[in-house]
């Protein structure tokens, strides 16, 4: 073995350097202004550009990848790493595009995912694309410059008479494997479960670059379309483990309380509690929410737990009680699966379950999706009048007001029933602005000053702050869509929809805003008209941990009587609310995996990249860092490790049951057993 060792040494050392390096300038300017993209990618985004792993996971693939080229003649060979060039180049602007939007890496499984939201990606261009985004195409630019200047030089016919074509392409392959293994040699047990695993995007270009990244995940996203050929034995071990240890849901002081009421859910788009806890001017953003919450139950620890999916994986969680598919959307790819929803257990204890919203049918799938959700019936675009648009569609008012009269016509038909109400007006890029009637988002100051005639006048004056700013148009936004829902209030109560109902709404997820946004709103100095300095004593340092916190949403259960007015500050997920409601209309979900709030004092919020929240911690699972939240608090190191285990435990079990079909094929299995 040493003497091995000591040969290629020597080997290393006679080789001729200069001679590779003037024989070779296309192959080595691609090698490094690949290795640069992969750097600059990370750069932009998660920040780690020097990190030594990644970079030799990046120069191994791309080493890999351009070894092919050898086996081209020379002059040929512009064309074969042109190609990979802008795959490579494709791949990074890309990833940069969608890190901007969504905070998280793409996948090839969201290809079909991105086909069917068309809509959403015109919202996509208006609001998030940036010149920083196409920095990356100076690549193939470079590449093209030097290949037209070495034809000018005729360097192409000079290689082609010195190289050895064969040992070129098997010397660069193995010098790609090597780098490769020697990357791999390094990697720690975690990152190997995470790459297979493949939920948290970020830690995984963090630790193995982008290309890495993405090779991974296109054999990921070919896996779930074999899925159901392997894993499948292990998967339902796990499902029938998980649920056989799952404690029963616990009967509370109200299990039933809503037991055959009529439920109505709001589907509130955007609406992240900010715009509930902010006022301008002595003007509450939302007026008529804050209302509401504090009539009725208001849950202040809420978050979205939604993946690429958004608005769909929301309404998943919210129906189902699992978390969203680690790859793509379960709207899109995993619809035709059987789930236990809210929906169809209150179907069967007699209920309509009806889905209203007035965008296209096949958007999100839901034509499809809804159905398997359980609702009898979907009224979408085709059967509203679309007689005022804002943003991607019909207004919330109108079609607030349309709906009030079709859930009428149900309730006169069909009795009791469950709906959902989809909102739209409050996407994202936030921009009808001469739509949502006046809302100031200035600060307005009185002044006293004397006039020429020495009397004492009031003057108002006006500082800007958030006018302008994309936060100050989504608070305008919400508070549309706010004035929406106490209209929808109004309205159901004339119509007489309120004295045996229970309104539930929720925010479907944040509005994704900038963290800049939010360093303005909360440093601004009137003064200078800009932020505060960091130094500034009074400065609000808006951190990770501030801006993941920032995301929770409004939760609320509210009855026109008033009679649960109760705040609850436990922290709670999108999943808990099926759990939840389900106690207080009196039916029994079985495969839930988060938990009826109402029975628990503290609990963990699991996030689809693998963070999770209790009250009294935020853990990043990308940093393996986190935050206590109540300064008293003390953790012990045990306390995260059996976190980090309950939270991917429910990511699999989750996963499991979208991809293995597992809620059917068990039941179906427990049939077959018990018939024979
Ligand atoms: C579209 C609406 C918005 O119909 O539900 O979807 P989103 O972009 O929030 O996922
Ligand atoms: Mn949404």
């Amino acid at each position: 073995m040493k003497e091995k060792i000591k040969k290629y040494i020597n080997k290393a050392k006679e080789f001729d350097y200069k001679e590779y390096a003037k024989t070779n300038k296309l192959f080595i300017t691609f090698v490094i202004t690949s290795l640069i993209n992969g750097m600059l990618l990370r750069f932009l985004t998660v920040h780690n550009y020097f990190a030594i792993k990644p970079i030799l996971a990046d120069l191994a693939l791309i080493l890999i990848f351009a070894s092919f080229v050898y086996l081209f003649k020379p002059r040929n060979r512009f064309k074969y790493l042109l190609i990979i060039s802008v795959l490579f180049t494709a791949i990074c602007v890309i990833n940069s595009l969608y890190y901007t939007y969504y905070m998280s890496f793409a996948s090839f499984s969201l290809i079909a995912v991105s086909l069917t939201v068309v809509d959403v990606g015109d919202a996509v261009v208006k609001n998030v694309l940036q010149i920083k985004d196409f920095i990356f195409l100076w690549q193939p630019i470079a590449l093209i410059i030097v290949h037209s200047m070495l034809k000018k030089k005729d360097h192409y016919n000079l290689v082609a008479k010195k190289e050895n074509k064969k040992k070129r392409f098997t010397g660069t392959l193995i010098s790609g494997l090597v780098v490769y293994a020697l990357f791999f040699a390094t990697v720690t047990s975690t990152e190997y479960s995470r790459l297979s695993k493949q939920w948290n995007r970020e830690f995984l270009v963090t630790k193995f670059g982008v290309y890495t990244y993405q090779l991974n995940d296109l054999f990921k996203s070919l896996d779930a379309k074999f899925n159901t050929l392997f894993g499948y034995d292990n998967a339902a071990k796990d499902f029938r483990e998980f649920y056989s240890e799952k404690k029963p849901s616990q009967e509370n002081e109200y299990t039933g309380i809503f037991k055959d009421k009529n439920v109505i859910v709001i589907h509130a788009e955007s609406i992240q509690n900010v715009a509930l806890n902010t006022s301008f001017n002595g003007n509450e953003v939302t007026p008529n929410l804050n209302r509401l919450k504090n009539e009725g139950m208001y849950f202040s620890n809420y978050y979205a737990q939604a993946s690429s999916g958004t608005s769909s994986d929301s309404e998943f969680t919210f129906s189902t009680s699992l978390l969203p598919v680690t790859n793509g959307a379960v709207a899109i790819s995993y619809w035709n699966r059987e789930y236990e929803t809210l929906q169809k257990l209150l179907k069967n204890a007699g209920y309509r379950t009806i889905s209203m919203h007035a965008n296209t049918g096949s958007f999100w799938n839901r034509i499809n999706f809804h159905n398997s959700l359980g609702y009898d019936k979907f009224y979408s675009k085709v059967d509203y009048e679309i007689d005022e648009e804002i943003g991607l569609g019909l207004s919330d008012k109108s079609f607030f007001r349309q709906s009030v009269q079709k859930l009428k016509k149900e309730y006169e038909e069909n009795g009791k029933f469950y709906a959902t109400l989809i909102m739209l007006s409050n996407h994202t890029p936030f921009d009808d602005l001469d739509k949502y009637g006046e809302f100031d988002t200035d600060i307005k100051e009185e002044v006293k000053t004397i006039n020429e005639n020495g009397e004492e006048v009031i003057q108002e004056v006006s500082y800007p702050y958030m006018e302008g700013t994309k936060l100050g148009n989504y608070f305008k936004s919400v508070h549309y869509a706010d004035s929406a829902l106490g209209d929808l209030v109004n309205d159901l109560d004339a119509n007489g929809l309120l004295d045996n109902t229970v309104l539930v709404i929720y925010g479907d997820h944040d509005a994704k805003l900038a963290k800049s946004e939010y360093v303005r709103m909360y440093n601004y100095d009137k003064q200078t008209d800009d932020v505060l300095d960091k130094d500034d004593e009074n400065y609000v340092n808006i951190d990770y941990y501030w801006y993941e916190l920032n995301r929770s949403v409004p939760f609320i259960i509210w009855t026109k009587d008033k009679q649960y007015s109760k705040k609850i500050d436990t922290a709670m997920g999108m999943y808990d609310a099926m759990p939840t409601l389900a106690n207080m209309l009196g039916v029994k979900p079985t495969y839930n995996i988060g938990n009826d709030i109402m029975n628990l004092k503290d609990n963990i919020v699991v996030f689809p990249n693998g963070n999770w929240l209790t009250n009294n911690i935020y853990y990043n699972s990308q940093k393996d860092q986190y935050k206590i939240l109540n300064t008293d608090y003390i953790v012990d190191k045990e306390e995260i490790s059996k976190n980090n285990d309950y939270t991917s435990k429910r990511l699999d079990i989750s996963n499991d049951i979208i991809l293995y079909d597992l809620i059917k094929n068990e039941n179906d299995r427990l049939q077959r057993v018990e018939g024979n």
